[in-house]
């Protein structure tokens, strides 16, 4: 105790995951909940959900001025997605952690999309990047009563 009592310590954090419609329709959603759950992350809000075009733009706000982002918003809402609300020890960084580079090209074999994915606009997974997007992301995605206290 005492001195060493916080070693290692991480905060708990909650973030926003979700399984993109590609992941969906390929048939992996029960899997990826299967690598959450054994990772040991609790889930708070989980839903099937089709992304209304407007909510995409959104989430995806910070790559309105890239030339992928009209091919971007089309394919999030080609179809549902599972939106996860995802809580335990330093899990903003650990669910992407699991889900490895966003180019699969160089995501590693173990991660979801070295794994699942071979191209960079359909890689399978979603997680917030910082305390800041975990935040707007839930809240876009998730009503106050959708999550569990
Ligand atoms: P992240 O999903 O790993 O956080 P971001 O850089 O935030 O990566 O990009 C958001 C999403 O935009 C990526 O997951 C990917 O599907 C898509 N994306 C990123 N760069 C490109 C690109 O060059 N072409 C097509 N899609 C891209």
């Amino acid at each position: 105790a005492g001195k060493y009592s916080t070693l290692g310590a991480m905060p708990t954090e909650r973030t926003f995951a979700m399984i993109k419609p590609d992941g969906v329709r390929r048939g992996l959603t029960a899997e990826i909940l299967r690598r959450i759950e054994l990772k040991g992350y609790r889930t708070v809000g989980l839903k099937l959900y089709q992304i209304p075009r407007e909510t995409a733009e959104s989430h995806y706000g910070e790559h309105s001025a890239k030339p992928f982002f009209g091919e971007l918003v089309d394919f999030i809402t080609s179809g549902p997605v599972v939106a996860i609300a995802l809580e335990g020890e330093n899990a903003i960084a650990g669910w992407r952690s699991m889900m490895g580079a966003t180019n699969p090209a160089n995501a590693a074999p173990g991660t979801i999309r070295g794994d699942f994915a071979t191209s960079v606009g359909e890689n399978v997974t979603h997680g917030s990047d910082s305390p800041e997007s975990a935040q707007r992301e839930l809240a876009l995605f998730f009503a106050e009563g959708e999550l569990l206290k």
